[in-house]
C-alpha cells in the first residue's frame, strides 16, 4: 500500500451485478488514486463474485476484495470489510453499492475530517433543500423523517439523517466500534452512533453531519416492507441495549 493511501471506503454488496456502476467507479480511481476501497460480496448469488474479483484484480492497487460465503446482511459486510483492514488506513468509511450517494461526494467527507482534528464521524445527511439533489420516494421520505425523530429523542441529539449509507470515520474508531457484531442489519448505523457516544461524549465536537448535494434512490431497494415493519421493535432493541 502507498503510504499517502490514508482513505478506504468499505463497499457492501448483496447481488450487486445489475446495478454496480463499474464505470462511474474506474473513472473514480483514475481521478483519486489514493483513495482505496473494499468491496465485500456478501454471499451474492448473482455475478457480484466474479465481477468485483475482476474489478480488483484490474486496480490492485486501490480495490480489495473480501468475500463472505454465506449471505450475513449489511451490517456484518460492512463490520468485516471495516476488520480487515483497520490498522492500514487514518480513515474508514463505507457507502452504498448503488451510488445513491454519489462518489463525487467522497471529497466532501475527507475535506472535513481532515479539517477538524476532533471529528471521528462524518455522516452524509439527506436535507433537501435549494441547491441540492435530494431525490427520495415520498413514502421513504416520510417513514425517514419520522424515524429520525424517534431516534433523535433517544439519541438526545439533533441528528437528522442517521440512515443515510455514506460515513467515515477516523480508523482507530471504526475498528472499535465494529468490533462486536450488531444487533440490527439494517438499523446498524444508530447502534454505531450509540458506541461512539460511550467514548466521546462530547458528541457536536465528535460527529458531523455533512449535507449531501446529491442524493438520489436508486429503486431495486433490497429493504422489503417486511423489514420496515421490524422497525419499531429493533429501535426498541437498540434502546433496551444501549440507553445510559
Ligand atoms: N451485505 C449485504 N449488503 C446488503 C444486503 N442487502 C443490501 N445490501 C447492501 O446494502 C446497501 C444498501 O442496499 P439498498 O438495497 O440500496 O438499500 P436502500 O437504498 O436503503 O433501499 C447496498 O450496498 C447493498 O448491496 C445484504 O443482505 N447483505
Ligand atoms: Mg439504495
Amino acid at each position: 500500500m502507498d503510504s499517502k493511501q490514508r482513505v478506504i471506503f468499505i463497499v457492501p454488496c448483496y447481488n450487486e451485478a445489475n446495478r454496480l456502476k463499474i464505470d462511474s467507479f474506474l473513472h473514480f480511481f483514475q481521478n483519486y488514486p489514493l483513495i482505496s476501497f473494499c468491496f465485500v460480496d456478501d454471499g451474492s448469488k448473482d455475478d457480484t463474485a466474479s465481477l468485483l474479483k475482476h474489478l480488483s484484480e484490474q486496480n490492485a492497487g486501490q480495490v480489495r476484495y473480501l468475500q463472505l460465503v454465506k449471505n450475513q446482511g449489511k451490517a456484518e459486510a460492512v463490520r468485516q470489510g471495516i476488520l480487515s483492514v483497520s490498522n492500514e488506513f487514518a480513515y474508514i468509511g463505507y457507502l452504498d453499492a448503488d451510488l445513491a450517494t454519489p462518489l463525487s461526494e467522497i471529497p466532501n467527507f475527507i475535506k472535513i475530517i481532515e479539517q477538524f482534528p476532533d471529528l471521528v464521524l462524518v455522516a452524509g445527511s439527506r436535507i433537501s433543500r435549494m441547491g441540492a439533489q435530494i431525490k427520495r420516494y415520498w413514502f421513504r421520505h416520510y417513514f425517514g423523517r419520522i424515524f429520525a425523530t424517534i431516534v433523535s429523542q433517544m439519541l438526545k441529539l439533533p441528528f437528522y439523517d442517521t440512515q443515510c449509507g455514506a460515513k467515515l470515520l477516523k480508523a482507530n474508531v471504526a475498528s472499535q466500534v465494529f468490533k462486536e457484531a450488531f444487533i440490527s442489519p439494517w438499523l446498524f448505523d444508530v447502534e454505531v452512533i450509540f458506541r461512539i457516544l460511550k467514548t466521546h461524549t462530547d458528541a457536536a465536537q465528535s460527529i458531523y453531519e455533512l449535507p449531501l448535494h446529491q442524493w438520489e434512490e436508486q429503486g431495486e431497494s433490497k429493504i422489503k416492507l417486511k423489514d420496515l415493519l421490524k422497525v419499531p421493535i429493533e429501535l426498541l432493541k437498540i434502546w433496551k441495549k444501549y440507553q445510559w
